[in-house]
């Protein structure tokens, strides 16, 4: 046997079907290898002369090949995904152009800091019921997926010959998957390479590969374009007008509070030491970045923290309420019982959730339906101020600026309300459903990737080994395989951690990625917690900006 007979193919997120790659399996691999690959001759003598035309006009108009269907564009939606678009105007580089850059530091992008911009890769499973709806009560069928998507890739089309060690693009190979940062490298770097291309030829090379177009004199005239996929954020912020404004009832908070609820749009992070917090312009990178960085742990209990909060998914924080604030949220919540819902009954409108409430097979979970209070924010003052406190609470955004990263926004504000005999909730989220990719979570280079959102729940009582409540299977955010039925209803208890927690602390987790759920509710006093959940809107899928592309 002379060739290897397997096929390489990804599951399509949109057509949730498994697709075969178009590239072959040696292009595949190279690229997967050393973040880029060169398709030899891809382009036709027509395609290339048109290219040398328009770009003598104009660099754009590239419609045509780098469309869906085109000769470029079939490689860049085989690579980013459904949904790419083009990030910014092409760039033409002339024949011979002269660089002027520093020889001992070349101006790379790319690289570890290209969170905006990732290489994604990975395994996961999808889960179905016999009718194809996703599992919901009920078990069912699970297949493994493997999920890759670009999510910024950089096109460069050679419209002449460069020579090996000639070409304006400079690549550093392999340096998609770097997990440290690079040291300043010089064009003579053995490190860096300079691809031989023919006219005709493309290179497909991640945005996340440290590459630079820095031309030095002989080389042959490019034209490059930049993609991402519809889950990266483009380069040029949104219009104005698309921007969805404060909610009325928001108009009097404070400043930090008005971030937190408008996340990226409000143009401004917040920033904490643990004490106090401050506002920085969103699109000062080096601010941003400071608050996740991982070398600036200020404290050894940072360090502890951050330590327990990526081994289990979640934190549990002691002490951060004083009795009388304890005391004012509960009150606020008895007052206004009357605006309770009780979910997981089928009754009142968007109660379609059958984790909650009566659940075959699942008998310490289900009981009387799950009492919510929704909108805790909106209660009419003085009842919403115990918890516009929580909302910007140093304690919460210091530890959320490491947990995501910041620049989010708060998307969830109720109060579990159970009484004796009210619903728990079926174990629910995990590492290994991809429903939707970067909800997974890593850990690189001390930063956490992960688009799932941040569970914030106040405890405004107290929960006692037997009392019921939240349970958590503890490193389940980096897991590998489904997650049992027989776990889901609690019916196998091996893995699951009820968390007892004494009023006013406050417990993190990783709504969308560590597997937790609820017991129903067993003690004789009413359970009181406010839940929160911070996450980044659709076009910030990772933490920081993406201004220092
Ligand atoms: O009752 C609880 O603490 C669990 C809440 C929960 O699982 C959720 O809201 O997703």
């Amino acid at each position: 046997m002379t060739v290897d007979t397997y096929n390489v193919s990804h599951w399509n997120e949109a057509t949730h079907a498994h697709e075969r790659s178009i590239l072959t399996a040696e292009q595949e691999y190279a690229f997967d290898a050393l973040g880029f690959v060169v398709l030899p001759q891809l382009l036709s003598p027509a395609e290339l002369l048109a290219c040398r035309r328009r770009d003598s006009t104009s660099s754009d108009g590239l419609d045509e090949l780098c469309g869906e269907g085109g000769t470029v564009g079939r490689y860049v939606r085989e690579l980013c995904g459904d949904g790419f678009r083009q990030d910014g105007h092409a760039r033409h580089v002339s024949a011979g152009a002269a660089g002027e850059h520093d020889e001992a530091s070349l101006p790379l992008e790319g690289g570890v800091d290209t969170l905006d911009r990732a290489y994604i890769n990975l395994t996961g499973w999808n889960g179905h019921n016999a009718d194809g709806a996703s599992l919901n009560r009920a078990g069912g069928a699970w297949e493994e997926v493997r999920i890759r998507q670009c999510q910024g890739l950089l096109v460069v089309i050679a419209l002449t010959d460069s020579a090996a060690g000639e070409c304006p693009l400079v690549v550093v190979p392999s340096s998609h998957k770097s997990g440290l940062p690079a040291p300043p490298l010089a064009s003579s770097s053995p490190f860096v390479e300079r691809p031989a291309l023919e006219a005709g030829d493309v290179l497909l090379c991640a945005a996340s590969t440290l590459h630079s177009v820095c031309p030095q004199g002989a080389g042959g005239e490019l034209l490059v374009v930049s993609f991402i996929s519809s889950s990266a954020r483009p380069q040029m912020p949104p219009d104005q007008e698309d921007r969805p404004s404060l909610p009325a009832w928001a108009e009097g908070l404070g400043e930090a509070e008005q971030a937190l609820l408008m996340g990226g749009d409000s143009r401004r992070v917040l920033l904490s030491d643990g004490t106090a917090t401050w506002l920085s312009p969103a699109d000062d990178a080096e601010v941003a970045q400071r608050a996740s960085s991982a070398l600036e742990l200020g404290h050894p209990d940072d360090a502890a923290e951050r330590w327990a909060f990526d081994t289990h998914g979640y934190l549990l924080v002691e002490g951060v309420m004083d009795d009388d604030w304890i005391d004012a949220a509960a009150a606020s919540i008895d007052a206004n019982l009357d605006r309770m819902m009780y979910r997981g009954v089928g009754v009142g409108e968007g109660d379609g959730d059958v984790t909650l409430a009566d659940i075959p097979g699942a008998p310490t979970i289900s009981g009387t339906g799950r009492p919510d209070l929704k909108g805790l924010f909106q209660l009419p003052a003085p009842h919403n101020a115990p918890f516009l406190r929580m909302l910007a609470h140093p304690a919460v955004i210091q530890r959320l600026n490491w947990m995501i990263g910041a620049g989010y926004r708060v998307t969830q504000n109720t109060a579990l309300c159970h009484v004796k005999g009210s619903s728990g909730q079926m174990l629910h989220s995990g590492n290994t459903n991809p429903t939707c990719i970067g909800k997974h979570y890593e850990m690189v280079n001390g930063r956490v990737h992960t688009r799932s959102g941040i569970n914030v729940a106040w405890q405004l009582s107290d929960v006692g080994p037997g009392d019921g409540g939240f349970v958590v299977v503890p490193g389940s955010h980096k897991s590998c395989y489904p997650l049992p039925h027989s776990v889901r209803t609690c019916n196998e208890r091996a893995p699951i951690r009820h968390v007892p927690m004494r009023r006013g602390s406050v417990v993190f987790f990783l709504g969308g990625t560590v597997c937790h759920g609820a017991y129903r509710w067993e003690s004789e006093s009413p359970r009181r917690t406010a839940l929160f959940t911070y996450g980044h809107d659709g076009r910030r899928p990772f933490a920081w900006p993406a201004s220092i592309l």
